[in-house]
């Protein structure tokens, strides 16, 4: 009778042992899984936007996007754009044709809310803020912003990016008062990772 109750222990104990070994066992593969799933949507999440002037401007280059923990990480490479501040945003439609830009449609706001600049307690997700031109015509930016997304109503796959002639004053609704458009280009999701210049 003892021995039976001992006996009948031992299986729960090993079975016990088991369920936790079991568990344990479980947890740990999920995580390197769902570790791996993350590095993969990483590399495929890196996308490029060739900047082309609009009719009449000489403003062209590069915008690279990729995929980081904290949001996005935006590499922006303009040349040909005159000396000074210059409105930067992602637009609605990934549609440069209209020659001027405005195929682009308005900034890039899934959620109606008002400009504001990259900072700003409420913002569009496309409110980059300003992009500085040196004297040669060079302006560079590179910078992690968490509201850029690939997925969902953040995804900026497929959107329109605009370079302004003026400088994006963050107030001004709905636009910044950038006026007119000077460079546009496409987020293009890139099947491998891009060289950012
Ligand atoms: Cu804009």
């Amino acid at each position: 009778m003892t021995a039976r109750i001992v006996n009948a222990c031992m299986v729960c104990a090993l079975a016990l042992a088991l369920g936790v070994l079991g568990c344990e066992k479980t947890e740990t593969g999920g995580e390197e899984m769902a570790a791996k799933g993350t590095e993969m949507k990483a590399a495929a999440y890196t996308a490029i936007a060739n900047m082309g002037a609009t009719n009449g401007n000489s403003a062209h280059g590069t915008v690279t996007f990729t995929k980081v923990e904290e949001g996005v990480r935006v590499v922006a490479h303009f040349e040909g754009v005159p000396a000074g501040d210059h409105g930067f945003h992602i637009h609605e439609f990934g549609d440069c044709s209209s020659g001027d830009g405005k195929s682009a449609g308005g900034h890039f706001n899934p959620y109606s809310v008002p400009h504001a600049g990259p900072d700003g307690e409420q913002r569009h997700v496309g409110d980059l803020g300003n992009i500085t031109a040196n004297a040669d015509g060079v302006a560079e930016k590179e910078f992690v912003d968490a509201m850029l997304g690939f997925e969902g109503e953040r995804s900026i796959a497929g959107k329109g990016v605009i370079l302004h002639a003026n400088a994006d004053d963050l107030t001004t609704q709905p636009t910044g008062a950038a006026g007119a458009r000077i460079s546009c280009g496409v987020i293009e999701l890139a099947a491998e990772p891009v060289s950012e210049k």
